[in-house]
């Protein structure tokens, strides 16, 4: 740094010292309004104010030593005990972080999750209001925290491969607003227990072989609830544990520092050159932080002294980070005992007040809702003592919820009957429950200008002498235009680099456009969904490929924790666009013929579902997914890859619409709903029975999320009044989903003249060979058997 002369040395001396002092005093203060915060937040559970809480105290000093480092255009993933760091960023206060703890459903008063999460759940906003992503570059940023222990590690290495990326990549390097070269640090923070997690693990291996900037800050305070790290760790050491990692001269790997957690200057000396380093080579570092406290325990469930002997109880007393700070201060005269006490009593103050304005924004609407609530209810009253009293009760309460006006409405109308004023007040009431319901009930998926079910479809246009070419080759051309065209696409996955996957839709293609843009990884499903997520946060168009559908097991956690939830969590603040590419449906033996759908659907609302039956479709949704924010799966049928497609010749340009199904075959007798290669066995079955006088509507329902959102299905089934749901799921899986669908939401029942049915594989995994997918998934007879049986009925 160049240093201004003053002609002063003294007095320049005098400056920097007053300067540091005062950086001092500022961050003590800030751990000591972090930890009355804590102590205040716990109170307010335990008087039943809120639910549950749980704390970052004991923890406030390495977070305020990590919050100096952490630059505008930086990332962190995180976990539960880290509101110090968000206070120390500036990114949140106390107040916010009461409005949270009580869960005000107001996005102005909890501006991160709008009461949707649990306290000590943060984020920042990353799209405006259109879903456009923001100028990333120049805030701080926290993707949305989550509760299941290490959640945050797939997603934490995605966020680190990004700046890897926006460095190495130069078609992406105009996108200013996303990267500065690729400068930005993930910071991640886990607690010790949650180190036990594979994800720690392999999250820690992807970052040591693909050298990006992750820096790992874990709080070890020497549990897991109640847990000890004797029962976690190997070694009882995280850092020891991981030494084989630690980067060398001669490999790649990662740095390893092993710190003190009350020791301000210590970890500030260490922090300072390290944080420099990961932003300068992208080398990945992990901070162990140790000997650190947890004064109130774990959460408000439970207490401490249950499992910690007195003598750990008292080494926390005496090594409370807080406390730790303050010697240090004072032996070091940066402030007297006065001083210090000052600071303590203005943070209890603040707190408080903090706390108070917090529940007043709380109730205030609540109070408001119960005034205009019994205005309505009192039009029922007349003489009924009953209504009187439910009405009074509510006026009553000094702590109304929303379900308590709502109930009060429900039991006053069944007691009114036939009052004149009943239908004024039902409608009242259900207004209010509609719109109250959108409170909780939002933002599962975009729903403005980004929603991938805003675009308008455009069919595939073939040229008259248009070539027929294997499925992969479709999938091949459009990649090549794809990745010519929109420079934020990136692929990759196991072997999707250098021989284009193994069914070869990125043949040729890294040598086109480079090792980064489409790369291979190694076998850890987990973080190949991570490095998608996080590449998808950054603004990027990431295609993250699972080899086969039945791996998808191994990274459904993150997609159904992490990227379904995210939009929902954030009420709309944060979107990860990410393509889950993937191949399914019967091929050969236990492990690769699987069509968990039932499985998936389930697990995976907030994501698109897209059951292709063939590539031609396949690039029509990979179209209309690229236009929208919302994350999606991928199934490509693993049979179709060779069977012939005429090429389109508007690859880019044709969209397929999401939730729309498409007859196949026109038909008056019965209705066969299906979806991917399931399809082309109806098709023979439909055959056979055409021979037979029987007339076979076939529709193939493309997307299972969303399911026919138009109801054509209805229409189909009002023409044949039979309608039979077939796939390749295990019974009662996705093929009970689409009875369930067109049944019950769109009342086919009324239509049915034969009891409807479905047809399903067996509920064991596919046996191999012909004769095991024979018998283990529907075949072309057991279709004609069961339409035959209908037509008879
Ligand atoms: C996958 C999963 N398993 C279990 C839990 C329940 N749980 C919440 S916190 C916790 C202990 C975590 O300990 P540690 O990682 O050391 O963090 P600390 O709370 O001590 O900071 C457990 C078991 C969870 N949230 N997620
Ligand atoms: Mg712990």
């Amino acid at each position: 740094m160049d240093t201004v002369y003053t002609g002063d040395a003294a007095l320049q001396e005098q400056l920097s010292f007053d300067k540091f002092r005062q950086e001092v005093l500022n961050d003590y203060r800030i751990a000591c309004e972090s930890r009355e915060t804590s102590l205040l937040a716990r109170k307010e559970v335990l008087t039943g104010k809120a639910k549950f809480g749980i704390f970052g105290d004991g923890k406030e000093i390495p977070q305020i030593a990590m919050a100096k480092f952490f630059k505008p255009g930086d990332y962190r993933a995180g976990y539960y005990r880290d509101q110090t760091f968000m206070f120390a960023s500036e990114l949140a206060n106390s107040e916010e972080y009461f409005s949270q703890l009580f869960s005000d459903p107001n996005i102005e008063n909890d501006p991160f999750s709008a009461g949707r999460q649990m306290n000590s759940h943060f984020n920042t906003r990353i799209t405006n209001e259109n879903g456009e992503w923001l100028d990333l570059v120049n805030r701080k940023n926290i993707t949305s925290d989550m509760a299941p222990t290490a959640s945050q590690m797939p997603r934490a290495v995605g966020l680190a491969y990004a700046s890897k990326i926006f460095r190495n990549v130069k078609e992406v390097q105009d996108l200013k607003h996303l990267s500065n070269n690729g400068n930005e640090i993930c910071f991640c923070t886990i607690g010790d227990a949650s180190t036990s997690e594979g994800h720690f693990w392999e999250a820690v291996n992807a970052v040591g072989v693909m050298q990006v900037p992750l820096a790992i800050f874990i709080w070890d305070d020497g549990y897991g609830i109640s847990v000890p790290t004797k029962y976690q760790t190997t070694k009882g050491s995280v850092s020891e544990a991981l030494k084989g990692f630690q980067k060398t001269p001669e490999s790649n790997g990662v740095d390893i520092y092993k710190l003190k957690g009350w020791d301000y200057a210590g970890m500030c000396e260490v922090l300072e050159p390290a944080i420099q380093k990961i932003r300068d080579t992208h080398i990945p570092a992990i901070f162990h932080v140790q000997e650190i406290t947890q004064p109130q325990g774990h959460s408000t469930s439970g207490s401490h002294e249950r499992y910690k002997t007195p003598e750990r109880l008292a080494w926390e007393r005496e090594w409370d980070c807080n406390r730790k700070m303050k010697e240090w201060i004072l032996s070091n005269e940066l402030a007297d005992e006065h001083e210090l006490t000052e600071i303590e009593m203005n943070a209890k103050l603040m707190v408080k007040d903090a706390k108070q304005k917090a529940w007043e924004k709380y109730i205030a609407p609540l109070k408001q809702l119960v005034v205009e609530a019994c205005a309505v209810m009192n039009k029922l009253v007349g003489g009924n003592d009953e209504i009187k009293a439910i009405v009074n009760e509510l006026s009553a309460n000094k702590e109304p919820l929303r379900r308590d006006v709502l109930k009060a409405f429900a039991t006053t109308l069944d007691l009114a009957g036939n009052h004149p004023n009943a239908a004024e007040v039902k409608n009242y009431y259900l207004n209010l429950k509609n719109e109250l319901s959108k409170t909780y009930n939002s933002l599962l998926y975009n729903e403005g200008p980004k929603s991938a079910l805003n675009v308008t479809p455009i069919k595939a246009y073939y040229e008259d002498d248009a070539i027929a070419v294997n499925g992969y080759e479709i999938l091949n051309h459009y990649f090549d235009e794809l990745f010519a065209a929109n420079h934020k696409v990136v692929a990759f996955g196991e072997d999707v680099g250098l021989i284009g996957d193994v069914n070869q839709g990125f043949s040729g293609l890294q040598k086109k456009y480079g090792d980064q843009r489409i790369s291979d990884t190694g076998i850890r499903e987990l973080t190949i969904i991570g490095q998608g997520i996080g590449l998808a946060f950054r603004g990027l168009r990431p295609i993250a490929e699972i080899q086969y559908l039945d791996y998808l097991l191994y990274g459904l956690q993150p997609l159904s924790d992490d990227v379904c939830t995210t939009h929902f969590r954030t009420v709309g603040q944060q979107s990860i666009p990410l393509i889950v590419r993937t191949r399914g449906h019967r091929l050969e033996g236990i492990w690769h013929s699987g069509s968990p759908m039932g499985m998936i659907i389930n697990a995976l609302r907030g994501m698109y579902v897209c059951t292709p039956r063939n590539m031609v479709q396949a690039v029509g949704l990979y179209n209309t997914l690229l236009q929208g924010n919302d994350p999606a799966l991928m199934i490509e049928s693993l049979n179709g890859y060779r069977l012939k497609e005429k090429l389109p010749s508007n690859l880019l340009a044709y969209s397929v619409p999401l939730g729309v199904p498409e007859i196949l075959k026109e038909g008056t007798d019965v209705t066969i709903v299906s979806y991917g290669s399931m399809l082309r066995i109806i098709a023979e079955a439909a055959e056979w029975l055409t021979k037979l006088g029987i007339s076979c509507e076939i529709i193939d329902v493309q997307t299972l999320l969303p399911f026919d959102i138009h109801h054509s299905i209805l229409d189909s089934l009002k023409k044949t009044n039979r309608i039979v749901f077939v796939d390749e799921d295990v019974p009662g899986g996705a093929s009970a989903y689409m009875f369930n669908k067109v049944m019950e939401e769109q009342g086919g029942y009324k239509w049915l003249d034969v009891s409807p049915r479905t047809i399903t594989s067996q509920a064991h995994r596919p046996s191999y060979g012909s004769d095991g997918d024979y018998f283990s998934k529907p075949n072309v007879e057991d279709i004609v058997r069961v339409v035959k049986e209908m037509m008879a009925e």
